[in-house]
């Protein structure tokens, strides 16, 4: 059977289409025009970003909001390096992302051309798989392949690398079909296994994490939850696995945990962490869990068989997807719980007092309440809104204190970029636009990739961008405190007027001082992102002492001066 000749752009946009894209992300480059003419008449929408690292973690963001892979085209050398944070990102979320890199003409290829970088060694350790496609006819190989590793088993990013004259190359290919992603699923001797310890254990706990959740997956954890009276607790920015109001939910295991909460973890007696890596930050530094061999007994169940005892020898080791594990419990025979029921109530009670105004706005001295500010999203934001943040003491403020909804509430990084927070709202908003999207930025997060606002004022993108403004790069100081008291370096910040920022890219703009003036502030940025569809940017001035919920800059210096 013969096909009709196309050229390599052409045969590569009919392929996306073929896997359901509809929408990418990126910043145009000379090396892929062939690429960007495909697309002029295809189905699906090119957001152009402002920059490629806002490009590529909006490609995360809409990989982690659909599990699909996020599409994202980048330029070659400098494209691609400005990209490179939100490959990362994708790499240590598990998110399906495929990058796409111009690459300099074969016929210049190894020259060091013009902006020629080999993909494969700059990738090669934060992609699932790098490759180059040297010809047009087996670009649908290509393409399905990358969707196929992208979203099976661990999920991640792919980059591939388009040559130029491939591009514009003719060739007659066959389409693919749809991909369609594997996952292991749990064996009924290791659910029995699991089932037997247990009914064994006295006072069990269960971590949720990682990705290939689903919706469905979610409603059949809770089931096994409830049938079995077990505390949940979520991972480091997989808050919302477990809708936040349900009373099993328990906490979050991760930076700033909640003491109570590291004590139970600790002092439990059979972990089951159903699809988190267990990595550095949701193990604080893997002490809370002891590693390579914990003291409780541990379930650890991943998609990838080469993440299962990477760090931690677990008495159970099941190599599966989240939904495949999770519709296995759900129908699981429950088991005799009486030893632990007692213990939701008293972790569910534990989380909602550690969600109690916090010591450092105790006395109600401060002009600007950070966490009466919260409180009053809490009261005009609906359920399923979704909240972004990236890297900065600021994120505690969302991840304390706001009760994250069911999936996908949260877009926060677990890599712990900076810049996440700006672009993975706008992301939001173009995969949910009904939705209500708020980002939590600090002032220094906010500078890092802030212009995507002007993105969202080209799409109608209505998402509300708080600023937490402390005039310093806070987690840096609070770091730099408690080593080298009093010797603040490289780490206070001059900023412009956000208000007004927001303003010049045709967004609206507050600025907030006072605890009283935040109400009547929100009511108007939401009204106006509803109304105009278009972005509003609230700044919060407030004093730079007031590090973390529990600290003040001063305390924590005060006290590293102490021991010295
Ligand atoms: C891309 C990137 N650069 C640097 C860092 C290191 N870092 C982590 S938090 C932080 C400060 C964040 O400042 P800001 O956004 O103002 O939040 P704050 O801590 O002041 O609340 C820095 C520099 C990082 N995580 N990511
Ligand atoms: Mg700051």
């Amino acid at each position: 059977m013969t096909h009709p000749s196309r050229s390599g752009g052409r045969i590569l946009v009919d392929a996306l289409q073929a896997h359901g894209v509809d929408v990418t992300f990126g910043v145009p480059g000379e090396s892929y025009l062939d690429v960007l003419d495909a697309l002029h008449d295809s189905n699906i929408k090119f957001i152009v970003n402002r920059q490629e690292g806002g490009a590529a973690f909006m490609a995360d963001a809409y990989g982690k909001m659909t599990g699909r892979p996020g599409i994202c085209f980048v330029t070659r050398g400098p494209g691609a390096t400005n990209a490179s944070i939100g490959v990362h990102t994708a790499f240590q979320d598990s998110t399906p992302m495929i990058l796409f890199v111009g690459q300099v003409g074969s016929d210049f290829v190894e020259r060091e051309a013009f902006q020629e970088i080999d993909y494969r060694r700059m990738f090669g350790q934060m992609a699932k798989w790098v490759a180059q496609i040297d010809r047009a006819d087996r670009i649908p190989e290509y393409i399905a392949h990358a969707f196929q590793i992208a979203t099976s088993g661990r999920p991640g990013p792919v980059v591939l690398a388009l040559p130029e004259d491939m591009l514009a190359s003719q060739a007659q290919p066959a389409d693919a079909r749809p991909y369609r992603p594997v996952q292991a699923s749990p064996s009924g001797a290791q659910i029995a296994e699991l089932r037997a310890l247990l009914a064994s254990a006295q006072r069990p706990v269960v971590l949720l994490g990682g990705a290939t959740w689903h919706i469905n997956a979610c409603a059949d954890l809770v089931k096994f939850a409830e049938a079995n009276a077990l505390p949940v607790a979520c991972a480091f920015r997989f808050q919302d696995l477990l809708d936040n109001a349900h009373p099993h939910y328990v906490g979050d295991v991760g930076i700033g945990i909640n003491p109570k909460l590291a004590q139970r973890v600790k002092e439990s007696d059979l972990i089951i962490a159903l699809g988190p890596r267990l990595g550095e930050m949701t193990t604080g530094g893997y002490a809370l869990i002891e590693a390579p061999v914990p003291k409780q007994r541990l379930v650890h169940i991943h998609p990838d068989p080469d993440e299962l005892g990477r760090v931690y020898q677990a008495d159970l080791m099941i190599a599966s997807g989240a939904a495949q594990a999770c519709a296995m419990l759900a129908a699981m025979e429950p088991v005799d719980a009486s030893a632990w029921r007692h213990t939701v109530a008293e972790g569910r009670a534990e989380y909602e007092a550690w969600q109690q105004r916090p010591p450092v706005f105790a006395d109600g001295a401060a002009p600007l309440d950070l966490w009466e500010a919260v409180q009053e999203l809490r009261r005009a934001l609906p359920h399923d809104t979704i909240v972004t943040n990236g890297a900065g003491n600021y994120a505690t403020w969302a991840h304390r204190f706001w009760r994250y909804g069911p999936m996908r509430t949260q877009l926060a990084p677990t890599s712990g970029a900076m810049g996440y927070a700006v672009p993975s709202a706008v992301a939001a908003k173009v995969v949910a636009p009904s939705r209500t999207v708020v980002a939590f930025a600090g002032d220094g997060e906010f500078m890092m990739t802030g212009q995507e606002l002007a993105t969202a004022v080209q799409y109608g993108l209505g998402v509300l961008v708080i600023v937490f403004n402390n005039g310093m790069f806070g987690t840096i100081r609070m770091h730099q405190e408690r080593e080298y008291p009093g010797r603040v370096s490289g780490t206070g910040l001059h900023n412009p007027d956000f208000a007004l920022l927001a303003r010049a890219y045709g967004g609206h703009g507050e600025v907030v001082e006072a605890t009283a003036q935040f109400a009547p502030a929100l009511a108007r940025a939401l009204a106006f992102t509803r109304e105009q569809r278009l972005p509003a940017v609230i700044e919060l001035r407030y004093d730079g002492n007031l590090i973390t919920p529990n600290a003040t800059l001063e305390t924590i210096r005060a006290q590293a001066l102490a021991k010295k």
